[in-house]
C-alpha cells in the first residue's frame, strides 16, 4: 500500500512538470452518467474511445469505470487499453484524479490528492454526491503505486491550473478568487491560495489571468482558455468578433499576459488560438439529457463554452478537439507550428463538450 506523507512536496525536492513533458501514462475515466452525456453516454463512449485510442499510440493509457460499465467499456476499448474498476460520479479524470510531482534527482513519482467537490460543492457544484470523485486520486496513487500528498481542506480541480514546469503557474481569478464558487475565498485569501500551490508544485510565480471562456460550468477553468506551449509561450483563447462577450473576456487576459513576466523572469509570448464560432445545444442533444435536481440542466439553445485550448498534450500527439468549424484548420495549423515533434490529431468532440468540457478534461497524465 501507498502513503500518505505529511511533508510539502517543494521541501521534498518534487515539482509538478509541464504536460509537454515526457510522460510515463495518461488516464481516463469511463462517462455513463445519464444526466450529464444524452443518450445513456453512448455517443460521448465513442469519442472517448476515440481519444483513448489516439493517446495509447504514443504513451500506455488507464481507463477507469464503474463496475456497471465494465464489460461494455472493455468491449469498446482497444486491448492495449488497460481497464480497471474505479468508482466515480462522473469522467472528469483532470479534476478529480491526482496531480503527479516529480523528483528530478531520484526520478520518483508522487501523487497530490486535492479535495475535490464537483466544482463548488453545494454552493455552485455541478452534481450531488461526488464522494466517489473524491476517491480517485488516491486510488491512482495506490494502483500505479505512488505515495501521495493530501491537501485536508484545499479544494482544487487540476483543469483550473496550468504550469510550465520551470516555476510558473497560471489560473483564473474568475475560479480561484470566486467568493461564489464554493472553493477556498474567501476562506483563504489570494497569497494564502498562491502559498499552497507553491508548496505543492514547487513555484515561485502565479499568473492571474481574470477570465475563463464564455459560461464554462467550471467557474472558468484555465484549462479551456490558455495553457503554455513550452516556457516562456503562452496559447490564448481569442475571437476577434468584438460583439461576442468573449471578446472582453480574452482581451483582459491579454492585457495580463502582455504585462507579466514568468518565473525566470521572460516576457511572455501570446499566441491567439481563434474559437469557433458559437456552438448551441440542439433541441435533440437536450431531449437525450436525463433533467436530475441538483445536476446542471442541458437545454435547448445553450451556448457551449468550445475551445481549441482544451487539447491534450501526449508524448507525439496533440489531442484536439475540433467542431467541424471554418477555424478547425487555423486551430491544427497553429499548433502544428508551436509543436513540432507531435503530430497534430483533430478529433471531433462535440459529445464531450457538451458534457461541459473537453479532451484535456477528461485526461491526466503521470510524468515519466
Ligand atoms: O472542464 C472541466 N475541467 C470539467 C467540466 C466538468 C463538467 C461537468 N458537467
Amino acid at each position: 500500500m501507498t502513503e500518505r506523507i505529511e511533508t510539502l512536496p517543494i521541501n521534498d525536492g518534487f515539482r509538478m512538470p509541464g504536460e509537454y513533458e515526457a510522460h510515463q501514462s495518461c488516464w481516463l475515466l469511463w462517462p455513463e452518467r445519464p444526466d450529464n452525456w444524452r443518450n445513456g453516454g453512448k455517443p460521448a463512449q465513442k469519442v472517448f474511445t476515440e481519444v483513448a485510442t489516439e493517446i495509447a499510440k504514443s504513451e500506455p493509457v488507464t481507463v477507469g469505470v464503474n463496475q456497471t460499465q465494465f464489460e461494455n467499456a472493455r468491449s469498446h476499448l482497444p486491448k492495449h487499453i488497460r481497464v480497471v474498476e474505479m468508482s466515480n460520479d462522473d469522467s472528469w479524470i483532470r479534476d478529480c484524479g491526482a496531480t503527479f510531482v516529480k523528483n528530478d534527482k531520484t526520478g520518483e513519482i508522487r501523487g497530490v490528492d486535492w479535495v475535490f467537490n464537483a466544482w463548488g460543492g453545494l454552493v455552485d457544484g455541478l452534481y450531488f454526491p461526488w464522494d466517489k470523485d473524491d476517491q480517485v486520486a488516491r486510488k491512482m496513487c495506490d494502483l500505479e503505486g505512488y505515495d501521495y500528498y493530501h491537501t485536508d481542506d484545499f479544494i482544487l480541480e487540476g483543469g483550473s491550473i496550468h504550469v510550465d514546469g520551470e516555476g510558473t503557474l497560471i489560473t483564473t481569478e474568475e475560479c480561484l478568487l470566486n467568493p461564489e464558487s464554493g472553493r477556498n475565498f474567501p476562506n483563504l485569501n489570494r497569497e494564502e491560495i498562491e502559498q499552497v500551490l507553491k508548496d505543492h508544485l514547487n513555484l515561485q510565480k502565479v499568473i492571474w489571468l481574470p477570465n475563463g471562456i464564455y459560461l464554462d460550468e467550471t467557474n472558468g477553468h484555465v484549462d479551456n482558455i490558455a495553457c503554455f506551449a513550452k516556457p516562456g509561450e503562452v496559447i490564448l483563447a481569442w475571437t476577434d468578433d468584438t460583439s461576442d462577450p468573449q471578446y472582453e473576456l480574452s482581451k483582459a487576459n491579454l492585457e495580463v499576459l502582455e504585462k507579466e513576466t514568468d518565473a525566470k523572469g521572460r516576457k511572455l509570448t501570446v499566441h491567439k488560438i481563434h474559437t469557433p464560432s458559437p456552438i448551441l445545444i440542439t433541441k435533440d442533444e437536450s431531449k437525450g439529457v436525463d433533467q436530475i435536481d441538483g445536476t446542471l440542466p442541458r437545454q435547448e439553445g445553450d451556448r457551449l463554452a468550445a475551445s481549441y485550448a482544451n487539447f491534450y498534450i501526449g508524448n507525439k500527439i496533440i489531442a484536439l478537439p475540433v467542431f467541424n468549424d471554418p477555424k478547425d484548420q487555423d486551430a491544427i495549423e497553429l499548433l502544428t507550428k508551436l509543436f513540432p515533434t507531435r503530430k497534430v490529431v483533430p478529433i471531433y468532440a462535440r459529445e464531450i463538450l457538451l458534457g461541459g468540457g473537453n479532451i484535456h478534461c477528461i485526461t491526466q497524465q503521470i510524468p515519466a
